[in-house]
């Protein structure tokens, strides 16, 4: 049988992303419609190696008659027309923020909490995590099975992909200008991105904590625990895909460092790239088109009783946005979930 799917907000780079993911991994698709504002309808997208898809109008969109929708265009956006789609009797896998913390959503993380799945029919949205917290999950939760986590301390160095094509294009004109002289103003970013870091990605709250900061604390303990404690400080890098995170854990019991290898070497999702050597670890630029999270420059945290401290990085726009997306509608055939619905 073949879903009939439809990509919203398929011009951007997660909307891309996605339509490359399906076709890649051969979800099995009737058809697909790539949807996009007004502005974008008329293009032209490609959904494999040979189709090419004219992008559709979303206001325009009638959703009855498709099976599954992969949102990835701003809250503002999914907060109206993702309840317009489930109503229509469309299965919707939303990428943004919008409905994550709603209790009767699931936020799903395939290889760490797939049993989540199960209650989306109330809603029939299902929610894809924050691109920093399903990376850090995907390398936490191996590591929970072995000795429960109580906090973790994380510090990310995030691309400048997760905002977007305009801030991409920000940082190569920056670069650029920088070498011929002539400096352009930040517009996507509040300070230059090249050559630079910037510790704030996305709005401010009344904490002090930024929202991205905010999110990976609350996301975490939906998917992976409710009493891990999760401290973060997010850094915008000059980097253009691939999200780094250097990660402190601490845990209730002991866990030395051979089994931590052990049990992340084992684990769905995760590929460990860890020689004590020079150049033996992920980087950004490693993991750019990569499926896998990478785990890197594990050692002991000797500065708390039960402590390991690793590097984590993925590519943000793959396992941090379109292929978790791919892989919950994946996991929601193999579970028989889509059985019920109707086209
Ligand atoms: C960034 N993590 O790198 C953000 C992008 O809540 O899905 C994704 C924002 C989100 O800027």
């Amino acid at each position: 049988m073949g879903y009939k799917v439809a990509v919203v907000g398929a011009t951007g780079n997660v909307g891309r992303e996605m339509l490359k993911t399906l076709a890649e991994r051969a979800f099995p698709v009737s058809e697909v419609v790539a949807l996009a504002s007004g502005r974008s309808a008329g293009q032209e997208i490609s959904f494999g190696e040979k189709t090419v898809l004219k992008v559709q109008s979303l206001d325009k969109f009638d959703f009855k008659g498709t099976h599954i929708a992969l949102f990835s265009p701003g809250a503002s956006v999914s907060a109206i027309h993702a309840p317009r789609a489930a109503a229509a009797g469309c299965v919707v896998i939303d990428n943004t923020s919008q409905f994550r913390m709603d209790h009767d959503v699931p936020l799903v993380v395939p290889e760490v909490n797939p049993q989540a799945l199960r209650h989306f029919a109330k809603r029939r949205i299902i929610a894809n995590p924050n691109c920093s917290t399903i990376q850090m999950v995907v390398a936490l939760k191996p590591l929970h099975d072995v000795a429960r986590i109580k906090r973790v301390v994380v510090a990310t160095y995030q691309s400048v992909s997760g905002a977007g094509k305009e801030a991409m294009d920000e940082l190569f004109t920056q670069t650029r200008g920088i070498y011929v002289n002539d400096a352009a103003t930040p517009e996507i970013f509040t300070k230059p991105i090249a050559f630079n870091c910037i510790p704030h990605i996305d709005r401010f709250m009344d904490d002090g904590f930024t929202k991205e900061e905010w999110k990976m604390a609350v996301e975490t303990r939906k998917i992976l625990d409710p009493d891990i404690q999760v401290v973060a400080t997010a850094v915008r890098v000059p980097a253009f895909i691939g999200h780094g995170e250097a990660i402190n854990v601490e845990f209730e019991s002991a866990i030395s460092v051979e089994q931590a290898f052990e049990a992340l070497q084992d684990a769905p999702g995760l590929t460990v790239l860890d020689r004590r050597e020079d150049g033996g670890y992920a980087t950004q630029v490693d993991v750019a088109g990569e499926d896998s999270v990478f785990v890197s420059r594990l050692r002991a945290d000797p500065t708390v009783p039960h402590g390991l401290a690793f590097w984590c990085v993925g590519d943000n726009l793959r396992k941090g946005a379109a292929l978790n997306a791919v892989q919950i509608a994946e996991e929601m055939v193999r579970q028989g979930l889509l059985a019920s619905v109707s086209a």
